[in-house]
């Protein structure tokens, strides 16, 4: 698996741009409680690394990750809100809620961006089992939350030039 190869979160390749006149709302969810606290401190993280004033950070706790959606539909309520992070972790179990989550969930925010004409960045980690989710929330594989970030930064820039 090529993930098995590589800190996920290395952005040296990449322009990130510089936050710093950008407005985020990050919408964690509390199911996995601490792996998504630790993608949302990766977030955090990453977005005043580039700039971010931490006074332009919102942070919404929803109960779970199916309530990303409504979350993200909530928060961009506010106008001045540039981009939405969306933040939570499906841990495959014995039943299917585990297809029904993550489907829902991706749908649901490509919907809300679509909506709102706001990037709504995906930041679940959907995996096989906790060490997997760990790997990768300041794990082995990187912080996935700070990746969410720095997509937060890249496509808010965007949105705010056009
Ligand atoms: N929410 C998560 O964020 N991660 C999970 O792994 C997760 N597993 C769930 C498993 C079952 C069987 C159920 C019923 C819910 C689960 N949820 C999980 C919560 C879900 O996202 C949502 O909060 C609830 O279904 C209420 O809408």
């Amino acid at each position: 698996m090529s993930s098995s190869l590589k800190n996920l979160s290395d952005f040296s390749h990449l322009e990130v741009g510089n936050a710093k006149g950008l407005k985020f709302a990050i919408v964690v969810a509390q199911w996995n409680a601490t792996i998504t606290g630790a993608l949302l401190d990766g977030a955090v993280t990453g977005l005043v690394a580039h700039g971010a004033l931490e006074s332009n950070i919102e942070v919404v706790r929803v109960p779970g990750s199916y309530e990303l959606i409504a979350g993200a539909d909530i928060v961009l309520r506010d106008e001045s809100i540039d981009a939405v992070i969306c933040l939570g972790c499906v841990i495959q179990g014995e039943t299917r809620h585990f297809d029904f989550i993550c489907n829902a969930v991706g749908n649901g925010i490509a919907n809300v961006a679509l909506k709102y004409n706001k990037p709504v960045i995906f930041g679940v980690l959907t995996t096989d089992n906790q060490e997997q989710a760990l790997d990768r929330a300041g794990g082995k594989h990187g912080n996935k939350g700070e990746e969410a970030a720095i997509t937060a930064i890249q496509m808010g820039l965007i949105s705010q030039k056009y």
